[in-house]
């Protein structure tokens, strides 16, 4: 297979325009026919050129039955078709272009275009998936006005859904009916949807701020029906919320949200008719955690917000991604921030991208978050597009602050209603509104790589003058090297002796530097005492910071910072402090270092001023640092080293506190629990103190996990305890994973988390398992949720077991990359990212990977996506 690159600079507008699309589907699962009517004519911008431009529409496997001009079939000498493109070779000026093709939905495994999923059609377009069902120019800054009629069996079919609003509907012979929609906003190909399938439905209304009356509609396979409340609730918050926060209304008369089983993603914001994987859609205490009805709140949130933020103003070409994604993923911060608590949203997100976005910004992949060039736009839907991309908008919101920020969104949807947009329009609006200038901060969108900052002090207390010296960098990355400085917010404050935060200007106790030079000073006049610094506050800035504090000043700020992100950061910076120790001595060979007692003495306190608190953040004061993001701070990473000395440390501080953990364990365990924030903080706390007690691996403990697995009313508490059991051996884990097993048998969400629990056991023989699962009757590879519980979390969650030395942990995952590609692209190549990272692995694992990447190379039949991540990960292509 070859793959062809497309570039950023490369574009140009297209030459020609759709006024309205009309399209028909006689819709059958083996057999759907597609007729479409396109208003077409040349864009102004190529008028009066004296070679008119051949018409050029994309179109994959489709089987041609008619096409015809203005009411005239054409002949085979005045278009061509191949693999990819149907071309008309002397169009008009503007014309009337009809096509008839037939598509088979059924055979769609990719699921992108129109599929089947457990007997229903539904339609998946973002971001080439519409030529999948009929030729058009699938590009975003074609945008037309959408009608569609829908014709399908009535028993099979009985719900017919478009965007937009329903305008007709009607019955046909043969037990056969109709509907027709019409979507009055123009829209590009890829926010088209339609679903046809056997539905119940809840409905609600809302009345937005001018008045308006907006039905609201969820549509689930019928047993789910009971599950869907929580998803209509999240949606009311949302439109509620981005009327307060961003003065957005919404515009169609219906918001329609449909979940399906089978998706490759998490869920698409087609215009009025959202589809979802069921993950971000059903909920009720018994099968979902704490945090399912979150992350269902923000799935909700983050569609819903991309009405404005995506749909009213879309992307110009796909290299704008990151305008409606990062953009939209830093408004559903905002929002779960505002519904939840903003301290522990902020961590549990920089945790997300410091784990994650940092090592895909460090390795093979690495891209700037408006990438120059791509071979399969799908391969861009990445944790730098989206979270990087939030981070860069979040430093603009810093910079400008809250109201000027608004403005600029303001200006930006006003000046941009209907349009096709870039980020760069989207930084002159926001410097537009606000009379600044943006030009070095664009750095942050054409550079690839995250920044380091060295930070170092200074004292003079003669002078009283406290003094912050900061140095930036950025490393290279592939085709990108000498980096230009980047503009960023650093928030930053001083925390004086006895844990008083101190008055920096004025009253402020933090302020905003503006850093962008290489090298830049910042002074702080009357300074009175030697305090510790407390940088990059509320993580201000997506870079690595390195500082030169002493574990006495971390321990200061763990204890006393008042900025509650860097508090959190300053015991993470301890604990990893304490573990690399540990894995030092593992390495070489000598005795591990008894615990600091100091660390032990702020973690008593933190336990013992529990009045109060949040919980929830308490809970991540107290949880170590992520194995996966330890490891990539190594220049090798060692993942035994760092598993053992996880282990180890957990273990240390499980023993040392043993009472309090119990303590709380006892406080807080209730078997009823409620569903508020507090209720939940009270949870997450209470199962972090059974973590701890499990690690002490007393018989007492295993009695509590037991007690709460076989009590719990929750599937927070459940779960919890299940996982606790499930790192026990085998013959003590067996009767509760099968007890589990039989319970849930008939919920195919809960069955996934049960694979997944497997899949990241700590259990030596976990690959056997994983192995025997994957021939589970419940396994299956067509379904994506099912690949990413059990495969996918093996590969991302297990580092040990995955990166097993006899390389038996890369040979099973390529084994199924290769399968999968077979049949779902796009699923196989995000698979094959888990083996990007070669480069940071000892020779024996850096050998065995690249030649688990040539092998899947070498498979003759490989498709383009995959084909672009494992060139890029072997180095073999910029
Ligand atoms: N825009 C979609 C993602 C489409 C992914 C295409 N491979 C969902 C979202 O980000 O909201
Ligand atoms: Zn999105």
């Amino acid at each position: 297979m070859t793959t062809e690159t497309i570039y950023l600079k490369d574009y140009t507008v297209p030459e020609y325009l759709i006024d309205k699309t009309d399209l028909h589907f006689d819709l059958s699962a083996d057999d759907t026919v597609v007729t479409t009517r396109l208003d077409i004519y040349k864009n102004s911008a190529y008028q009066g050129t004296d070679k008119q431009p051949p018409l050029t529409l994309n179109g994959e496997e489709l089987s041609l039955i008619s096409i015809a001009v203005d009411g005239i079939a054409l002949s085979t000498e005045q278009y061509t078709i191949d693999k990819s493109t149907l071309i008309i070779h002397q169009p008009k000026d503007s014309f009337v272009l009809e096509i008839c093709n037939r598509i088979n939905p059924a055979a769609n495994t990719a699921l992108n275009g129109l599929y089947m999923s457990n007997g229903m059609l539904c339609t998946q377009c973002e971001a080439e998936g519409f030529r999948h069902i009929t030729w058009f120019p699938d590009r975003p800054d074609v945008m037309s006005t959408f009608t569609v009629s829908l014709e399908a069996d009535k028993t099979l079919y009985p719900i017919l859904l478009s965007n937009g609003n329903r305008v007709d509907s009607g019955e046909l012979e043969n037990n056969r009916h109709w509907a027709k929609w019409h979507d009055p906003f123009p829209k590009p190909s890829y926010l088209f949807a339609l679903v046809a399938g056997d539905l119940a439905c809840i409905k609600d209304r809302f009345t937005t701020c001018s008045g308006r009356d907006i039905a609201l509609e969820i549509y689930v396979e019928a047993h789910d029906i009971d599950k869907c409340q929580h998803a209509m609730q999240s949606l009311i918050n949302s439109m509620r919320w981005d009327e307060q926060a961003f003065g957005r209304e919404y515009d169609l008369d219906i918001y329609m949200i449909v979940a399906v089983s089978h998706f490759n993603m998490g869920a698409m914001e087609n215009k009025g008719l959202n589809v979802f994987n069921t993950k971000f859609v059903l909920a009720s205490d018994k099968i979902a955690t704490d945090m399912d009805y979150e992350n269902i709140e923000a799935v909700i949130g983050h569609e819903y917000f991309h009405n404005w933020s995506g749909n009213r103003v879309t992307c110009r070409d796909w290299f704008q991604l990151s305008l409606k994604e990062g953009f939209t993923v830093f408004r559903d911060q905002q929002f779960t921030a505002d519904q939840t608590s903003a301290s522990v949203k902020r961590i549990l997100d920089v945790k997300m991208l410091r784990s994650h976005q940092f090592a895909e910004d460090a390795g093979p992949l690495a891209h700037p978050i408006r990438p120059s060039s791509y071979m399969e736009i799908n391969n861009f839907y990445t944790l730098t597009v989206y979270e990087k991309g939030a981070e860069v908008v979040r430093m603009l919101h810093t910079l400008i602050g809250a109201e000027g920020f608004r403005a600029g969104t303001d200006l930006y949807f006003d000046r941009h209603d209907g349009q096709a947009a870039t980020t760069d329009d989207f930084i002159k609006a926001l410097e537009d509104a606000n009379n600044i200038d943006l030009s070095q901060f664009k750095n942050w969108y054409t550079q690839a790589g995250t920044p380091v900052i060295n930070a170092q002090t200074h004292y003079d207390a003669a002078r009283q003058v406290f003094t912050l010296n900061l140095e930036q960098s950025c490393p290279d990355t592939p085709g990108q090297t000498d980096k230009k400085p980047y503009l960023m917010p650093i928030k930053f404050g001083l925390i004086g002796q006895s844990g008083k935060p101190i008055k920096l200007e004025g009253e402020q106790q933090t302020v905003i530097l503006e850093f962008n030079q290489a090298k830049q000073s910042f002074c702080f006049e009357g300074i009175s005492e030697q305090a510790t610094p407390s940088i990059l506050r509320g993580f201000s800035a997506p870079v690595k910071l390195k500082q030169n504090l002493s574990f006495k000043e971390q321990l200061h700020l763990y204890q006393y910072d008042s900025d509650s992100f860097n508090r959190w950061e300053a015991g993470q910076n301890c604990l990893s402090q304490v573990i690399f120790e540990i894995i030092e001595a593992i390495q070489n060979k000598q005795q591990i270092p008894a615990l600091d007692n100091q660390l032990i003495t702020v973690f008593e306190s933190i336990l013992t001023t529990t009045n109060k608190v949040d919980f929830a953040y308490l809970t991540l004061l107290v949880s170590l640092p992520d194995k996966a993001y330890l490891a990539t701070q190594m220049q090798i990473m060692d993942v035994d080293a760092v598993c053992s000395a996880h282990k180890h440390l957990k273990q240390a501080l499980a023993m040392a506190l043993k009472p309090f953990w119990e303590q709380h364990y006892l406080a807080l365990h209730k078997v009823d629990a409620g569903k508020s924030n507090k209720d939940i903080g009270e949870r997450s706390f209470k199962n972090i103190c059974l973590d701890y007690l499990m690690a002490t691996e007393s018989k007492t403990s295993i009695q509590l996990a037991e007690e709460q697995y076989n009590k719990a009313q929750n599937m927070t508490d459940q779960l919890a305890a299940l996982t606790q059991l499930s790192h026990l051996d085998t013959n003590q884990s067996k009767p509760y994973l099968s007890a589990f097993y039989k319970q849930w048998q008939q919920e195919d969400l809960v069955i996934d988390k049960w694979f997944s629990l497997q899949a990241c056991s700590s259990h030596k023989d976990v690959l056997g398992q994983v192995k025997a699962l994957s021939q589970h009757t419940d396994f299956d590879i067509k379904k994506p949720n099912r690949v990413r519980s059990l495969i996918a979390a093996f590969a991302n969650n297990n580092l040990q077991y995955f990166n097993a030395i006899d390389g038996s942990g890369y040979q099973f995952v390529t084994d199924y990359i290769i399968k999968l590609d077979a049949l779902n692209p796009q699923i196989a190549a995000r698979l094959a990212g888990t083996l990007s990272q070669w480069r940071k692995f000892d020779e024996v694992r850096q050998q065995l990977i690249k030649s688990q990447l040539e092998r899947i190379k070498s498979s003759k039949t490989i498709s383009k996506n995959l084909l672009e991540v494992v060139l890029k990960s072997l180095g073999k292509s910029e």
